[in-house]
């Protein structure tokens, strides 16, 4: 691809909130998500061409300290004024535009690198997946299940994940419901799936012996038992663990990947990218953990069908070499705001589009326009033009 193929000006951000109900409420050990609010990107370019993106941050700062409303404030005052009007020859350098002296707010600084991504893909008429260098036409998909009642409630959703093809089992835990939960899981689920477990953040050093209980139940990984910053207790936990473990919320770029290597702090990483700031960086950590025999897999954050399209896209490329969390559209929503809606096929996999170019997707303008509660446009020269 030629740089000249990819350049592109952004002349318009339209951000959008919508509003969309998901099927029934996501427990995870810090909190209960009940509906999404999504912050929505439409960038447009100079001569026409548009693509949209999504921002992952939740309603709340229970996962990180982002929210959607810190986002919002961060893409309109600090970070679409760094994009707009000017001349790019392709997305691979707006991360380091967007990060020059602008500490944290990665989701907001990954909603726009990415929309230029997929803006970039457009512009060149290719696919979002081979513009990012996917090699992958089908990626293998798990679900995460959420902290249930009661163990029997998991294991009846656990049986029906594995009835309907996932190639993975996540269940969320928290103390008080976490060994005998992964137990019961095992046991209906048998020794063959693949079965793993997600605390985000929920433990102490405190609780090695009782999480290392969990070795008895061959997971293919414990993902984020402790705090973000905790590298190094998280290195003494997995010397006392034989279960990989794998971080998600410590992970916040390359660096933190690194020393996640050097320190021994675990031995798989969750990459979502919107909370590395990007596709920029998230590739670069896929290729130092592909160099470091690190497998990766691409995590979600219950994102409508146009988030989804980037995760696909970055899931295909050669080192995600575990499923991802990338469950289809009817595992979130009664109706996603895409067409065609997420699938997975009977064998557990996605098909990433890899003909279309873009995203591969088309967005329901009528349903989004319907789900709208708020639209800003922001301008070159940071005009903010409020619309509603
Ligand atoms: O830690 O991966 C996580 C959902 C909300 C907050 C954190 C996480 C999750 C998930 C959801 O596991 C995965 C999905 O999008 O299906
Ligand atoms: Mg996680």
């Amino acid at each position: 691809m030629t740089a000249s193929a990819t350049a592109f000006t952004v002349d318009a951000i339209t951000l959008r909130e919508i509003r969309l109900a998901l099927k029934e409420p996501f427990r995870i050990s810090s909190g209960t998500i009940h509906e999404r609010r999504i912050a929505l990107l439409e960038l447009t370019d100079r001569d026409g061409a548009s693509c949209w993106s999504e921002c992952v941050a939740f309603q709340l700062p229970i996962y990180t300290a982002e929210t959607i409303d810190t986002a919002w404030m961060a893409i309109r005052e600090w970070l679409a004024p760094r994009i707009l009007g000017r001349s790019l020859d392709g997305p691979e350098g707006v991360h380091a535009l967007l990060n020059e002296g602008i500490k944290g707010h990665n989701m907001a600084k990954a909603a726009l690198e990415m929309g230029c991504w997929g803006l970039a893909a457009e512009v060149a008429r290719v696919p979002l997946s081979r513009l990012l260098g996917g090699t992958r036409d089908r990626v293998p998909t798990g679900i995460s299940l959420g902290i249930q009642q009661d163990s029997a409630a998991l294991v009846a959703r656990a049986q029906a994940a594995v009835r309907d093809g996932y190639r993975k089992v996540k269940v969320k835990i928290r103390p008080g419901q976490d060994v005998e939960y992964v137990r019961a899981v095992r046991e209906a689920l048998g020794p063959a799936i693949g079965i793993m477990a997600d605390a985000n953040s929920a433990y102490t050093l405190k609780d090695a012996d009782h999480l290392a209980a969990l070795d008895a139940f061959d997971l293919i990984m414990l993902e984020q038992p402790l705090g973000e910053d905790d590298l190094v207790r998280h290195a003494t936990l997995q010397r006392r663990m034989t279960t990989p473990i794998c971080l998600d919320e410590s992970v916040t770029g390359v660096d933190r990947a690194e020393d996640m290597i050097a320190l021994g702090s675990g031995r798989i990483v969750n990459i979502k990218p919107g909370r590395v700031g990007g596709f920029a960086v998230s590739k670069a950590i896929h290729d130092l953990c592909a160099s470091a025999s690190i497998p990766v897999w691409c995590g979600g954050m219950l994102e409508s069908g146009i988030g989804r399209a980037y995760n696909v896209a970055l899931a295909s490329l050669p080192n995600f070499s575990l499923p991802g969390d990338l469950s289809p559209s009817a595992r979130y929503w009664h109706r996603d705001v895409v067409t065609p809606e997420w699938t997975m096929d009977a064998d557990g996999m996605v098909t990433v589009p890899r003909e279309h170019p873009g995203l591969g997707v088309a967005l329901d303008r009528e349903f989004l326009d319907a789900l709208t509660v708020r639209r800003e446009v922001v301008r070159p020269e940071r005009t903010v033009v409020a619309v509603s």
